[in-house]
């Protein structure tokens, strides 16, 4: 999505000339700084759009580019250009020449970028490019104040040492092959570029499942290649993240333990910190999945979450370190015949009391929904429900459950729906977004992260259009307000060309995809049905009598999973009165959640007035249809993509009609058996 291809049309080179031949920089200028990189990629994104090499002068001073005649930029005045900007924000003002005359044709006469640091101008470069990639007939606006609104949009790669990704659909680790981190490469530097483009601002470079050999990134034989990675990211204003593994002591230190109070573990973890920071001064911090999924963690000795993030904490903040320590805490030995335990309740039972106990260097990173990155579930009651402790939301760009990038499904539209959640836990307007973005409790550390979708695939995300989530994320986690058509919109444009008909069905597909993915999945917020361990393909009893806590208790005559206060098992008296009133009632709560928090008869009548049985099967046949349709109007559209990414996106399409027909046929069979109801409109069954 930076813009690639070169522009046809001499007119636009017209519009555009004035602020393409020159350019004055003013900054102090360090090579390896991100400042260098926003000349280098305005200089390149301007000679690859059109052609041009703009000349380049050079000038101390703050962080300032003028593009077009300085002279004449030297007349524009006012409050704008003294405005004091926050480290990461800039402003860009694009002056026309003929702003009051020929608005059909309006022509560029200077531009000026101010940002409130190295980075901010990064930032605002990539804006401008963005500009010119979406608006070639010219820019519709041209004052353009911007600063993200989270401060911490962090990106969670998922990479082992032996070249593999967890939870990986696109290809091989771009960092790392036969347990050596790889030498810098053109597309670890194109990863950075990407991520800068749309204002991400970390990453941690390995597996929460920190293995034998990634526990050695913290070694003196590996952080020499840890540091030269993180001056690749650092070059693009990017800080770098380790995921720790948290019995390092035991498995590094020769230690018998990892006790989180025992004084010699404490002592190895500060001396650790102290190697760790004179090698890579700038490092971010640590990532830790602890006491999760049969990692080791502060449990095995009797201690609380507080005492072991707190640990690493203390060892991290003398450098300035900050330690993100993940919620996804839960019993994954449960037995499925034991109906009281509810996986739902897991993260806030867990961490909620322990509010006012973890260090100010400490972030709770908390899964958007209470229990694993569904097609579709509330809001995790945890996050906001802790005032005094710093929390980020994190979300997962890969496509585990929601596709794996095989199928199409533009997250986007989920994401925001989390996003503006309201969870009244400081009144009305307590919404995720304005927790995450620290505006809500007094967080000294908050934003979003997410799990990555990348991997060495020649089209980096596995499916092509999946790209638009890596886009999307980086978008909305600088500023959650944008609108999912906009952002759709924008990476359509940037991808498939500005007004084309490929660029515009595309922007269509990707938002009614998220829709139609659920609409051929589990129904209604019940989640799972899916293939133990891969994921992806259905298997509607696959995780039924199984130790994960993911049921949805079907039986002849209902199905859902009854977690009220009055009859199940309490979950819903986490939430604010507010939402716990509205989820509590099988009536006032939302269709698309209801068998998440209620277990109902198949003839209970939803909102929508269909049955949840009619339910069941209209929209399975819905859903499967409407890819049909998708693959009818893009085999249409040969003749307007590169036949590269056309062929490509049709055989997706194509695997995507199978899985979706899959889908339906043993979902509504499943039921139709079970339940014995037959479809009103008497479609193919199998009984
Ligand atoms: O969704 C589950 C995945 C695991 C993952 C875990 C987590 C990295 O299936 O592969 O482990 O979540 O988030 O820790």
């Amino acid at each position: 999505w930076l813009p690639a291809d070169r522009w046809q049309d001499p007119e636009r080179i017209e519009r555009w000339r004035p602020l393409l031949e020159r350019i004055e920089a003013r900054m102090e200028l360090r090579p390896e700084g991100p400042g260098a990189s926003a000349l280098q990629e305005l200089v390149g994104g301007i000679k690859m759009l059109t052609g041009l090499s703009p000349s380049l002068t050079l000038k101390a001073g703050s962080p300032l580019l003028i593009l077009g005649s300085p002279e004449s930029a030297a007349r524009s005045s006012g409050e704008w250009n003294t405005l004091p900007l926050a480290e990461e924000a800039y402003v860009l003002r694009i002056k026309m020449a003929d702003e009051d005359g020929n608005q059909a044709c309006p022509k560029a006469e200077y531009a000026i970028l101010r940002g409130g640091s190295e980075r901010g101008l990064l930032y605002g470069v990539f804006a401008l490019l963005r500009l010119m990639g979406t608006q070639p007939h010219g820019p519709r606006e041209s004052d353009i104040a911007e600063a993200p609104r989270n401060p911490l949009r962090m990106i969670d790669q998922w990479d082992n040492m032996d070249g593999s990704v967890e939870r990986g659909y696109s290809g091989g680790s771009i960092f790392y092959r036969d347990n050596r981190i790889l030498p810098e490469s053109d597309r670890i530097i194109g990863y950075a570029r990407l991520l800068a483009s749309v204002g991400i601002n970390a990453i941690s470079v390995n597996n929460v499942n920190v293995h034998r050999e990634e526990t050695k990134l913290i070694t003196s034989s590996l952080l020499p290649d840890v540091k030269r990675l993180s001056d690749i990211f650092g070059r693009y204003g990017i800080r770098m993240f380790l995921s720790a593994n948290y019995a390092a002591p035991l498995e590094l230190g020769g230690l018998d333990t990892a006790d989180p109070l025992n004084e010699d573990v404490k002592q190895w973890w500060r001396r650790k910190a102290e190697e760790i920071y004179a090698a890579v001064p700038e490092l971010g911090g640590f990532v830790v999945k602890a006491d999760s999924e049969n990692r080791p963690g502060p449990f095995t000795y009797g201690r609380d979450h507080a005492d072991g993030a707190n640990l690493l904490a203390d060892a991290l903040a003398p450098y300035g370190g900050t330690v993100m320590w993940r919620c996804f805490v839960y019993d994954c030995h449960q037995d499925w015949r034991d109906r009281s335990t509810d996986r739902a309740r897991a993260a806030y039972d867990h961490f909620r009391d322990l509010d006012g106990r973890f260090r100010d260097n400490v972030i709770l990173q908390i899964k958007n929904g209470p229990m694993d990155f569904q097609v579709r579930e509330p809001v995790s009651p945890l996050f906001g429900a802790m005032p005094q402790t710093n929390q980020v939301m994190e979300f997962q760009i890969a496509q585990e459950y929601t596709g794996q990038q095989r199928d199409v499904c533009f997250l986007v539209p989920q994401w925001k729906k989390s996003l503006d959640f309201d969870t009244f836990l400081n009144g009305a307007g307590s919404t995720v977004k304005q927790i995450a973005a620290g505006k809500v409790h007094p967080f000294t550390r908050s934003g979003v992260a997410a799990v990555s979708n990348i991997g060495d695939d020649d089209n980096w995300t596995g499916h092509h259009l999946a790209q638009a989530n890596l886009f999307g994320f980086g978008r909305l986690a600088w500023n959650p307000d944008l609108e999912s058509d906009v952002i759709a919109a924008e990476w359509s444009a940037l991808t498939f060309g500005v007004d084309t008909p490929a660029a515009k069905f595309v922007e269509e597909l990707l938002l009614e995809s998220w829709p139609v993915y659920e609409s051929y999945t589990a129904p209604l917020g019940v989640g799972w049905m899916v293939q133990p361990h891969y994921h992806y393909a259905v298997d509607v009893d696959g995780y039924e009598y199984s130790k994960w806590g993911t049921y949805h208790f079907a039986d002849r005559t209902g199905i859902g999973v009854d977690r009220t206060m009055a009859t199940g098992t309490g979950y819903v008296g986490q939430y604010a009165a507010e939402n716990r009133d509205i989820y509590e009632s099988p009536a006032e709560c939302p269709d698309e959640l209801l068998l998440f928090f209620h277990h109902v008869p198949y003839t209970h009548v939803l909102k929508s007035g269909k049955t949840v049985i009619q339910h069941i099967y209209d929209s399975r046949f819905e859903g499967a249809e409407k890819v049909e349709r998708w693959i009818a109007r893009w085999r249409e559209l040969e003749s307007e993509a590169d036949h590269e990414r056309f062929l490509h996106i049709l055989r997706r399409l194509e695997g995507q009609a199978e899985n979706a027909k899959q889908w339906r046929d043993v979902v509504n069979t499943y039921f139709y058996r079970k339940s014995g109801i037959p479809d009103e409109r008497e479609r193919m069954l199998y009984a």
